[in-house]
């Protein structure tokens, strides 16, 4: 039986990823922060399933303890503040845990159980303001916000690691990605909620910033296949994830309204709020490589994935 340890466990993917491995037989430890108040909504349903161990990526003593109680087979880093809206009002918070909090992961295993395999949860956002389309494994780096830079140094501290003391690192550089289970900050999750709060008369408005930007969107559960593929290769090496579509936050919306009968302009504010500083205007992934390499392809489209939101949180309502 092989053992997984998951940061990021009570996220949308570590949720997903718990699930993933549940199903193949591994044997699961979750890293969880400590909260006041239980956030395990996303693993209700496993959380008897899951070993819970106590710890934070800023403190590298919870991770190293952590790594020596698991002795995990692969361990998926997927822990982060990672909400780019938020990263411009706490810079410096988000370097320490999107960022300085990889080199304290990877720190802690080697020192504990340096043949572990290690995955990274990169991000699209380090393309940011993009320097060519698609954007491929290749593609130069120029993140837009404090998020994209804590990314871009976790990505190559990663890279660092596995060639300063070859250990087995991975660093899965995934587009958006969505669920049911997605943070209500994010814009998907944002209008979905929205919609069948609207339908069922609870609310009227919905505000909401640059409708123009584009992206290339996916489903977790599909994403998160290609993190374990990754993990179960000959050697370590870095993937682009995505579906090689891209789409305006404005279809979004229009697929979303439309598919509960309402005519979305009749509902959505444009409000300056919701703007960014700096703003990602396009990414579209080519997922070439782990198409090849990985045999890796997703399964659900973009119209299935905004119904299957709407479908979820109308029913969350009822
Ligand atoms: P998410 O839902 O925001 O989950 C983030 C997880 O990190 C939560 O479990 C959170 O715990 C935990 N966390 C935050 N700060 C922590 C800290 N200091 N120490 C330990 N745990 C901490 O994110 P997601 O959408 O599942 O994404 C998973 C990873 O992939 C993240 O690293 C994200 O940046 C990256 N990523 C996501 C996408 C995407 O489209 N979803 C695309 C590319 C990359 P709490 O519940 O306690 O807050
Ligand atoms: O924004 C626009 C916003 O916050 C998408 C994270 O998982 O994916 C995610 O980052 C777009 C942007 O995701 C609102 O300006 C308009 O252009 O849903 P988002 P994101 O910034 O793309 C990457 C790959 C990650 O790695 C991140 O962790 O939508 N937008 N109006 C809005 N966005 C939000 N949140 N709220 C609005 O009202």
């Amino acid at each position: 039986m092989k053992t997984a340890l998951i940061t990021g466990i009570t996220g949308q993917d570590g949720s997903y990823l718990a699930e993933l491995l549940l199903e193949q037989g591994y044997k699961v430890y979750g890293l969880k922060r400590r909260t006041a108040t239980p956030n395990l909504e996303n693993i209700k349903s496993l959380i008897n399933e899951i070993d819970f161990i106590s710890g934070d990526l800023r403190d590298i003593t919870s991770l190293t303890e952590a790594v020596q109680l698991a002795k995990p087979d692969e361990i998926y880093n997927l822990a982060a503040q990672s909400f780019v809206g938020d990263s411009w009002r706490q810079p410096i918070y988000t370097g320490e845990v999107t960022g300085l909090g990889v080199t304290n992961m990877l720190e802690a295993i080697r020192q504990a159980k340096p043949d572990a395999r290690f995955y990274q949860a990169s991000s699209s956002e380090m393309f940011g303001k993009v320097l060519e389309t698609p954007q491929k494994e290749t593609t130069p780096f120029y993140p837009r916000s404090p998020y994209g830079v804590a990314k871009v140094y976790g990505h190559w501290i990663t890279v660092n690691y596995r060639e300063s003391y070859d250990m087995y690192a991975c660093s899965g550089i995934l587009f958006n990605h969505e669920s049911p289970r997605r943070g209500i900050d994010f814009v998907t999750r944002k209008v979905t909620d929205a919609v069948a709060k609207i339908k069922l008369g609870i609310q009227d408005k919905l505000h909401l910033g640059n409708i123009d930007s584009k992206r290339d969107w996916g489903f977790a559960g599909d994403y998160v296949k290609a993190m374990w593929l990754m993990l179960q290769q000959d050697e370590p090496d870095d993937y682009v994830i995505a579906t090689g579509e891209t789409h305006t936050v404005k279809e979004f919306v229009e697929i979303a309204f439309e598919h509960v009968g309402l005519n979305w302009q009749e509902h959505v504010v444009q409000d300056p709020q919701f703007m960014r500083p700096a703003e990602v205007d396009i990414l579209l992934g080519d997922p070439s490589k782990a198409k090849q390499k990985l045999k890796w392809e997703p399964q659900i489209n973009f119209e299935q994935l905004v119904k299957m939101m709407v479908d979820q949180d109308l029913e969350n309502y009822h």
